[in-house]
């Protein structure tokens, strides 16, 4: 059972040459920043980059992607420089890999493989394994190229031996190993299910309470902000998709609200939708919260690029919908205020952070407990002490503005948002202590 889930390639490749295409209509800066990403990646994977190489080309070639020359030329390049894979910034189609794999004889990646690597390399939990395991199994079913030697191996010796998994009648080896892929796809799904049915009891639990999630581009400072918010101490650092698990921690904010913050996994550009797919259960606690913040790390050249990148990995997840407040971080690491101009102009109510020296974390922390605030309609209410339960849910749920300990009751102005009313309602106090807004604003908040 364990092969189930343990994706790693057993052989990974070591020194690799990266390939970007500059297509007609594409900007070379664009290009070339794509790549240097992709380097990243590259290395987050632990391969050693021996050589970039960028080909400028009209479209692709339906055969190579690249031109023929330019595959013989990378055949040679790989020879001298002992390079035991040829990683492409763009996806190939499954032929296209194969052809190109035949005539070089190394290794060929596409973007999408690399990042499916890297995830396969991070993930800890089981969850995360079997997510990226049915990625990978997906991406591969159509593809079957060297990368994927493994599985087959990986299918003998979960196969029960020789006489587990025999090739049927007629059938060829690719047939076999599809079929094989088939049924490990089934396998993972069910035990996918089972882990994903805990996960659903746990949130179902968090159900009434206000979720706030943290999105942004990988490497944004997700988690270090999650860290200054929380006082936890979740893993930051310096690499692509150091998170691909969300934590979920309670936070009070300034005015006593609580409310449960969500640290998740980073997006990138074109984040292959299988895993966008795979990663479901894990996103829902992206696409079930009542707010995002969006982290956005505004010292990166490529900010804006990034920002349009998460907005259409929202849009995939149909969560666009969702209240956003933007957040930019690492404004330490700018080297001059007027960098931050033009995104300023454009983003007027983002709020400028450093998560890692903490400045303006409190103010970020204010913005959110307005924006709650403004969510509850304002109540006078007189709770007996015997109902000390009432008040618990007021802390919990709302606001608490003022308390005042009378004899039988303590008397409480706070801010409840509609959906929690009926459990406090018939605390509800007298006409002269709701004269302000509270019935019109309960009356409207009701109707929402
Ligand atoms: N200078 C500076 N660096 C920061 C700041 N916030 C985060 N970082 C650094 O940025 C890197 C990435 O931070 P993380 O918090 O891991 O980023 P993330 O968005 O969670 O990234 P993934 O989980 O990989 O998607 C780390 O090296 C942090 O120390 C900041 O305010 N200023
Ligand atoms: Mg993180």
């Amino acid at each position: 059972m364990q092969q189930l889930y343990d994706t790693r390639a057993p052989n990974p490749p070591s020194r690799a040459i990266l390939v970007g295409v500059n297509l007609r209509g594409a900007l070379m800066h664009d290009t070339e920043e794509s790549l240097q990403e992709l380097r990243q990646l590259t290395e987050t994977a632990n391969i050693e980059v021996v050589c970039e190489t960028i080909q400028p080309r009209n479209v692709p070639n339906p055969t190579y992607f690249i031109g023929e020359g330019k595959v013989e030329e990378l055949k040679a390049l790989g020879a001298e420089l002992q390079a035991d894979a040829i990683i492409f910034d763009e996806e190939l189609s499954p032929a296209q890999t194969r052809n190109i794999e035949n005539t070089i004889d190394i290794a060929t990646i596409d973007r999408t493989g690399l990042i499916l690597q890297v995830f396969a390399q991070r993930a800890l939990t089981k969850e995360a394994r079997l997510q990226v395991a049915l990625a990978q199994l997906e991406y591969a079913l159509p593809r079957l190229t060297r990368m994927w030697t493994h599985l087959s191996r990986l299918a003998t010796s979960t196969g029960g031996g020789s006489g587990g998994y025999l090739r049927g009648p007629g059938e060829t080896q690719l047939e076999m190993d599809r079929r094989w892929i088939r049924r490990h796809i089934s396998q993972v799904k069910k035990a996918l299910d089972t882990v994903e049915k805990r996960r659903h009891v746990q949130r179902q639990n968090r159900s009434e309470k206000i979720k706030v999630s943290l999105v942004g581009y990988t490497n944004a400072g997700k988690s270090t902000l999650f860290n200054a918010l929380t006082g936890e101490s979740v893993l930051a650092e310096d690499k692509l998709f150091a998170t691909l698990d969300s934590t979920t921690r309670r936070v009070s904010l300034p005015q006593n609200q609580l409310i449960l913050l969500s640290d998740t996994v980073g997006f990138i550009k074109k984040l292959p939708h299988q895993l966008v797919a795979a990663f479901k259960a894990t996103l829902e606690e992206v696409t079930e919260a009542d707010l995002l913040i969006h982290v956005v790390d505004v010292s990166h050249p490529e900010a804006e690029a990034q920002i349009a990148a998460v907005n259409e990995v929202l849009e995939e997840l149909d969560a666009t919908d969702i209240p956003t407040v933007m957040v930019f971080n690492k404004i330490d690491s700018l080297e001059a205020e007027d960098e931050l101009q033009v995104l300023r102009s454009r983003y007027l109510d983002a709020l400028p952070v450093s998560a890692q020296h903490g400045d303006g974390i409190e103010k970020l922390m204010e913005a959110l407990a307005n924006r709650f605030v403004e969510r509850g309609a304002l109540l006078s209410l007189s709770i007996p002490y015997a109902e000390g339960k009432a008040l618990d849910l007021l802390y919990k749920y709302g606001t608490v503005l003022e308390t005042e300990y009378a004899a039988e009751f303590v008397h409480v102005k706070a801010r409840m948002p509609s959906r929690y009313f009926k459990s406090v309602e018939q605390f509800l106090g007298t006409a002269e202590s709701n004269s302000e807004d509270s019935f019109s604003a309960h009356a409207s908040a009701a109707a929402e």
